[in-house]
């Protein structure tokens, strides 16, 4: 069975959707493997997003995922990287299909309330960053 990490970013914590957020992974067919609710630290949130150091919305970046709590969960069901991708909807809520996730609750390209892992390898490397206890 495949694992994906999907994160619930500030915007979503403070606008009270995390249980409507999680329901539509649920109702999809994935398991909640494991869950946490933090406040990520600079550094973490830093190594969490190395790819993006230098790209001009890096530090906007930062600044709004330290904000306030994120809710990390690592979900489990067949093609969960996919599927995941799928409910999330693309990054820029604008081109984010209506009944996305993006879609419906994202606000701009920045505040996009939500992380799924881009590829198989990513979700492998966020699960263990996150939750490095799971098989
Ligand atoms: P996704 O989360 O859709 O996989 P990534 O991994 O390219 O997108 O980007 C990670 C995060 O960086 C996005 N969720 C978004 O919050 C932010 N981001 C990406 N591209 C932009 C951009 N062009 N302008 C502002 N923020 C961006």
């Amino acid at each position: 069975m495949e694992r994906t990490l999907v994160l619930l970013k500030p915007d979503a914590v403070e606008r009270g959707l995390v249980g409507r957020l999680i329901a539509r992974f649920e109702d999809a067919g994935f398991e909640i493997v494991e869950m946490c609710m933090e406040r990520l630290s600079r550094d973490k949130a830093a190594a969490f997003y190395a790819e993006h150091a230098g790209k001009d919305f890096y530090d906007r970046l930062l600044d709004f995922v330290t904000r306030g709590p994120v809710v990390v969960m690592a979900l489990q069901r067949d093609d969960a990287v996919e599927r995941a991708r799928q409910i999330i909807g693309a990054t820029d809520p604008l081109a984010a299909a209506p009944g996305s996730i993006r879609g419906d609750f994202g606000l701009n390209k920045t505040f996009n309330s939500i992380h799924g892992s881009a590829t198989r390898e990513d979700a492998e490397r966020e699960v263990e960053f996150f939750f490095p206890s799971v098989q």
